[in-house]
């Protein structure tokens, strides 16, 4: 048994530690000054009081990104010495995010313990390495990310923060090892218990999907499968469940050993950075070598988001989570009974919404951030849940033709001039309280499956998932603009300058119909703010929305997970029920509305930017 002490150590506060849409977010030469990283831990120690912390099993583990091992260390030894009982590490530092939920949520510790919170480690989808992003986020005990009352005080904590406390002489763990290590502070015991990465998870994820299935689509001879981790996390996790649980070929797995720089690229799954499976999935510059698979999928670094790319296809992310209500009764044995309802982030586009009010669901609009979902599922409310985001540093088309003018990016090749498709979602459902890569992966795999299940000739494809739905339903054309890295005082001044505009709907009407007649009215402007039905906690300023006569959108955000000046966030919608219309090029149909958007920001003008960074 080894003793250790605790020391008070005097610190004073760093300015900007306020958590965005999803914790903490910095450059790994922040985090790396001293006390940077302890500070923030304490305030987040001290907004959760004593009563929560004291006597605590706190899940402490993340993506493996650069900085992760350090970072257990010193957070182990300042739990050691704020009075929690017990820190469970996943093997290696490694647990997806996702996993973390799940852990926190099912894991029963050998001792018999249950978690009540975690610190995840990442900055998701922003490269790793020492130039590179690192970040923090706590969950609660529900697994799901601290809400906004909880982020407020743990930021307010970081503004008068005077004192940290620390086991200093608190041995390092070796979490390279399964195995639990005990020590004794002043205090008491104190154990840390390191437990190997995956198997919850897969057995959460048993309980969920029709494996055999899923098995069984995978073994068709017409169906071909490829992942790519893009050395994140979902690494940790692909070869025992594709390969091992689902027989995929191990062949059919890029890039899924996790590495703290991810290997140097941007672990980002999205056209331009999932450039191998791009490329394989007969999407990249030139022909593949060799005939695309069916079905392609990418994660981020911390397995939370994905991608999904069809043969030469792809889908926006705003109608994936609609496909995947719509299907999920009939696919996923977790849905048979039927779903409480559906959710989407505001700026996600109404395709969901078009499902619930067909199927008769419950239906709840929230603002951007996972964190906004989780009293809805909490409650009972909500089953399955999306957002529109398809992560940064993306630049691709939504649609057929538009990748064509892309040359920066990719092109498509001859045989793909029709439709191109591509999934990419950030999606969940209430077996956990953070959005899942890996079970969107699976519940693309289920429906699938479903479809393919009387074994017919022909292959049932993404793309023909895809159209047959919006034969159902319409069509929402959908993109979003983003302004990376401007000027943030810049930036605050063109969302000033939208909500004043918003005080004379005749105004803006002259300057909508100046920019295209053909554009319809815009019957409301305002700044979104959600009331939370559950607890009935106000978030305003989520957003300017202009909302037009047709049903059409235009929303304008700034981004809360950069780690340097400010990102805008240009989110465009019209909706097309007319079957004769939904084939249009996405790029032709929003060209009026990108238009009015533009004039009625004056973008350029504020920004100085003629385009945007990103085009999704
Ligand atoms: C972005 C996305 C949002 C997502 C968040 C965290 O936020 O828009 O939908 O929940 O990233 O995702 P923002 O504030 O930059 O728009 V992840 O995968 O970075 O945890
Ligand atoms: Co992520």
């Amino acid at each position: 048994m080894v003793l250790f002490n605790v020391s008070r150590i005097q610190t004073t506060p760093f300015d900007g530690q306020k958590p965005g849409t999803s914790g903490l977010r910095k450059k790994v030469k922040v985090f790396v000054q001293p006390h940077y990283l302890e500070n923030f831990v304490q305030a987040s120690f001290n907004a959760l009081t004593e009563a929560k912390v004291r006597g605590a099993t706190l899940v402490v583990s993340g993506d493996g990104r650069y900085y992760s091992e350090q970072a257990i260390q010193i957070i182990t030894k300042m739990a050691a010495a704020n009075g929690v009982r017990r820190i469970w590490v996943g093997l290696n530092g490694l647990l997806s995010t996702p996993a973390v939920s799940a852990v926190i949520r099912e894991r029963v510790g050998v001792d018999g313990s249950k978690a009540t919170g975690a610190f995840i480690l990442t900055a998701s989808h922003n490269p790793g390495g020492p130039n590179e992003d690192f970040g923090i986020k706590y969950n609660m005990e529900n697994g799901g990310p601290a809400p906004e009352g909880i982020t407020n005080k743990i930021y307010e904590y970081t503004t008068t923060i005077k004192e940290y406390l620390i086991a200093p002489d608190l041995p390092n763990v070796d979490i390279s090892t399964v195995g639990v290590s005990n020590f004794t502070g002043p205090e008491g015991p104190f154990d840390v218990e390191v437990f190997d990465s995956a198997s919850d998870y897969i057995k959460l994820m048993k309980s969920i999907f029709d494996f055999e299935s899923i098995r069984k689509l995978l073994s068709s001879p017409k169906f071909t499968f490829c992942y790519d981790a893009l050395h994140g996390v979902a690494g940790a996790y692909a070869k025992r469940i594709f390969v091992d649980e689902l027989g995929a070929q191990e062949s059919s797995l890029l890039n899924c050993v996790p590495k703290e720089d991810f290997g140097g690229g941007h672990p980002d799954p999205n056209l331009t950075y999932a450039k191998e499976l791009v490329a394989r999935m007969g999407l990249g510059k030139s022909e593949p070598q060799g005939e695309p698979p069916e079905f392609g999928a990418a994660a981020d670094g911390d397995a939370d988001r994905n991608m999904i790319l069809g043969k030469r296809f792809f889908v926006t992310p705003s109608d994936s989570v609609a496909i995947i209500a719509a299907n999920a009764v009939q696919a996923i044995p977790y849905f048979s009974a039927g779903l409480k309802g559906v959710a989407r982030s505001m700026p996600t586009s109404a395709a969901l919404d078009v499902v619930a009010k067909h199927l008769n669901l419950k239906f709840f609009e929230v603002p951007t951030g996972w964190k906004f979902f989780g009293n809805l599922m909490d409650a009972g409310l909500c089953s399955v849940c999306g957002e529109e985001s398809f992560g940064t540093g993306m630049h691709f088309a939504s649609v057929l033709g538009r990748a064509e003018e892309q040359t920066t990016t990719f092109k498509l090749t001859q045989t793909s001039y029709y439709l191109v498709i591509v999934v990419v979602f950030v999606i969940g459902s209430d077996h956990i309280r953070e959005k899942d890569g890996i079970w969107a992966v699976l519940a693309w795999l289920s429906i699938l499956a479903y479809k393919n299940k009387d074994n017919q000739d022909k292959l049932v494809t993404v793309e023909d998932i895809v159209r047959q739905h919006w034969a159902t339903y319409g069509r929402h054309y959908y993109t979003r603009y983003d302004y990376e890295n401007v000027d943030a005082v810049a930036a605050k001044e063109l969302m000033a300058h939208l909500v004043k505009l918003q005080s004379s709907l005749s105004e803006v009407n002259k300057i909508v119909k100046g920019a295209s007649s053909d554009v319809s009215n815009v019957v409301h402007g305002d700044e979104f703010e959600y009331k939370d039905s559950v607890d009935g906690s106000v978030s305003s300023h989520q957003g300017i929305r202009y909302l037009f006569e047709d049903g059409s959108r235009l929303i304008f955000r700034l981004s809360g997970t950069g780690s340097e000046g400010a990102t805008i966030r240009l989110y465009i919608e019209q909706y097309e029920k007319d079957p004769s219309k939904i084939g249009r090029l996405s790029h032709e149909a929003l060209a009026p509305l990108v238009a009015a958007a533009l004039k009625l920001s004056k973008m350029e003008e504020f920004t100085g930017r003629s385009a945007p960074t990103v085009i999704t």
